[in-house]
C-alpha cells in the first residue's frame, strides 16, 4: 500500500455477521436473514412507521437489545488497528447501525444509515443517546414530547453526511468494500464514484456483490479472516 495515502472503507452487514448479527437479505451468505422474519416494507420505511409504529418500535427495540450483547470480531479489530496506525486520511463509512467498529476502538467512523443507540425526536429534531426501549414512548430529554423514533435511515430517506462521504471518495486512492451486497443505493454506487475519481477498488465479501464487476479486485471469504489478512 506504499503509494496509497487516502482510504475510504465501506462496510455492510457482512462485517458484523461473525459477531452474530443477522444480515438483511436472504441468500447473503451469513446466518439467518433479518428480513426473512419481517418484510422490509413493514419495518424499514417511514410509511411502515406511520401505519404501525408499535411493530416498528418493537422490531428496533429487539435489535437494539440484541446488538448490545454482541462483541466485535477480528474484522472490526483489524480495521480499528488500521485506523490507529494509518497516517494518511482514512474514513470507515458504515451502513451498519451497530457500534461494533467503535467498540473495537475505531475512531474515524461515519454511520450513513444512523445508529441503533440514538433516538431522534421528530418533534424538536434533536438526537439523544438511547439504550433503552422506545415502545413505551419515553419523553424526549430535550423537549419532553413523546415523539422519539430510532435514529436510522429508512428507504426513501436521505442517508446521513453524504457531502462528507463524497468529499472523502473524491480524494481516495483506495476504496475498499467489506461485507455488503451492493443492493442498496446510494452506497452501492460508491465504487463507481471512487473509480471515476481514480481510486483503486477492492472488494472483500463472502460472495460476489451485485456491483462486483466494478472492483479491480475481489477476494471472497469471511470478513473475520479476509480483513486481518488485508490489513497485515
Ligand atoms: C459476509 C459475511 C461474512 C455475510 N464475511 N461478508 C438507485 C437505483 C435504485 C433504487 C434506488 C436508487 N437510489 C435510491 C434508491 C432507493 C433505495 C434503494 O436503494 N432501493 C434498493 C432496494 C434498490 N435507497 C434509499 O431509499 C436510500 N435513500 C436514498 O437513496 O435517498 C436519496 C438519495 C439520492 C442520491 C444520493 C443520496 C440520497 C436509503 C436507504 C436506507 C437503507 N436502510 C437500511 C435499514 C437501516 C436501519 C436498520 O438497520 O434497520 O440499511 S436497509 C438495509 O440495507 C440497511 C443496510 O445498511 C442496507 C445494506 O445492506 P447490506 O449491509 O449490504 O446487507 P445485506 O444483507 O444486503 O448483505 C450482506 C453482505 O455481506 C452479503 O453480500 C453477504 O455475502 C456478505 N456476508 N456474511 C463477509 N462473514
Amino acid at each position: 500500500m506504499s503509494t496509497i495515502r487516502n482510504i475510504v472503507i465501506l462496510t455492510g452487514a457482512g462485517v458484523s455477521a461473525e459477531s452474530g448479527i443477522d444480515t438483511f437479505r436472504a441468500g447473503s451468505g451469513g446466518g439467518p436473514s433479518l428480513w426473512e422474519q419481517h418484510r422490509v416494507e413493514d419495518v424499514a420505511t417511514p410509511e411502515a412507521f406511520a401505519r404501525d409504529p408499535e411493530l416498528v418500535l418493537r422490531f428496533y427495540d429487539m435489535r437494539r437489545e440484541a446488538i448490545q450483547a454482541k462483541q466485535p470480531n477480528p474484522a472490526h479489530v483489524a480495521l480499528a488497528r488500521l485506523d490507529a496506525e494509518w497516517n494518511g486520511e482514512l474514513l470507515i463509512v458504515t451502513q451498519n447501525v451497530d457500534d461494533l467498529h467503535e467498540r473495537a476502538g475505531a475512531r474515524r467512523v461515519l454511520h450513513m444509515h444512523g445508529e441503533h443507540l440514538n433516538a431522534w425526536c421528530t418533534w424538536c429534531d434533536k438526537r439523544s443517546r438511547w439504550t433503552g426501549a422506545l415502545i413505551d414512548r419515553p419523553a424526549c430529554p430535550h423537549c419532553g414530547e413523546r415523539a422519539l423514533r430510532p435514529d436510522v435511515v429508512w428507504f426513501g430517506e436521505m442517508p446521513y453526511r453524504m457531502d462528507e462521504i463524497y468529499a472523502a471518495i473524491r480524494k481516495a486512492d483506495l476504496f475498499v468494500s467489506i461485507g455488503t451486497s451492493g443492493a442498496v443505493y446510494p452506497a452501492a454506487g460508491f465504487v463507481r464514484d471512487a473509480r471515476r475519481c481514480g481510486a483503486a477498488t477492492l472488494e472483500l465479501n463472502l460472495e460476489r456483490s451485485q456491483g462486483s464487476n466494478w472492483f479491480d479486485e475481489t477476494r471472497l471469504g469471511p470478513a473475520g479472516r479476509l480483513v486481518p489478512e488485508w490489513v497485515d
